[in-house]
């Protein structure tokens, strides 16, 4: 009589579980466009971190069939480690996904952003609008100019070309936790990106589109929010060269 094989030979390894953050401040108007593109089939739950919002962020989000979690300190990088907090407490994933409520980034184009994780290649996968098709306006001047002169300092600092500060992203989840993220705002995604590179995880950047979003930028769109964006990127950047962690 054949021996039989060992549970797991020739079987498929389980289905990675993914989850998405979205960090969200008064988006009630485009969150639900957001939501409806996003690939039920390959997300496990949707995180909406609702950042104070004083419009029907938090309804329109519960309707979309997310869960809603409030981050009360306002400001970007807030609200996105108020949906990491939710996530551990209530049973992480394998790999978590971010993504903006404006519905700049197209949410369809979710297996892009994870398919380097899922083939084992990278644990942070940064997609890249620069890379991608952009529509003409969506990234606003002053955005290319802050990524181009942010990337260019990560270049000379950490020896590692990236070509986006991109808010449409994943990463295996316990990769992502030894990082300890904690940027409360403008600095988040630069923490990110530089704290990827001080700990040697294997990166890839991807194209992912972008477009105009729906309603008015409350970062770059500003003069007050891209001049504070702006420095607190770069002091971002240098001061983990620093060697602070
Ligand atoms: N500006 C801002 N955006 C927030 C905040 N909390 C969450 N967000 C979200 O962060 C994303 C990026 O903001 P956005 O206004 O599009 O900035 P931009 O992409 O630089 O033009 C959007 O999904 C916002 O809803 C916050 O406190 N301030
Ligand atoms: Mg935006």
């Amino acid at each position: 009589m054949p021996k039989s094989n060992p549970p797991d030979s020739g079987a498929e390894l389980p289905t990675p579980k993914i989850d998405v953050v979205i960090p969200a401040f008064n988006e009630e108007r485009s969150l639900p466009l957001v939501l409806a593109d996003i690939p039920p089939h390959r997300v496990r739950r949707v995180v909406v971190a609702d950042n104070n919002s004083t419009d029907s962020t938090a309804s329109v989000a519960r309707d979309g069939g997310a869960e809603v979690v409030p981050a009360p300190v306002q400001g970007y990088g807030s609200a996105c480690l108020a949906g990491l907090a939710h996530l551990r407490e209530t049973g992480p994933p394998d790999i978590v996904v971010f993504l903006d409520a404006d519905f700049s980034d197209h949410p369809e184009e979710l297996p892009r952003v994870v398919e380097p994780i899922l083939q084992g290649k990278a644990d942070v996968v940064i997609g890249s609008r620069v890379l991608g098709e952009r529509e003409p306006g969506a990234l606003l001047p002053q955005a290319r100019a802050g990524n181009l002169v942010a990337c260019t300092l990560i270049r000379l600092l950490y020896r590692h070309r990236y070509t986006d500060l991109g808010p449409f992203r994943a990463a295996r989840w316990k990769e992502f936790e030894s990082l300890r993220m904690q940027d409360p705002n403008f600095g988040w995604t630069a923490e990110l990106q530089v704290k990827a590179l001080r700990q040697g995880l294997r990166i890839v950047e991807v194209p992912v589109s972008y477009r105009k979003r729906v309603g008015v930028s409350k970062i770059t769109g500003t003069l007050k929010g891209t001049l504070l964006a702006g420095y607190k990127i770069l002091w971002t950047v240098f001061r983990y060269s620093l060697g602070k962690l």
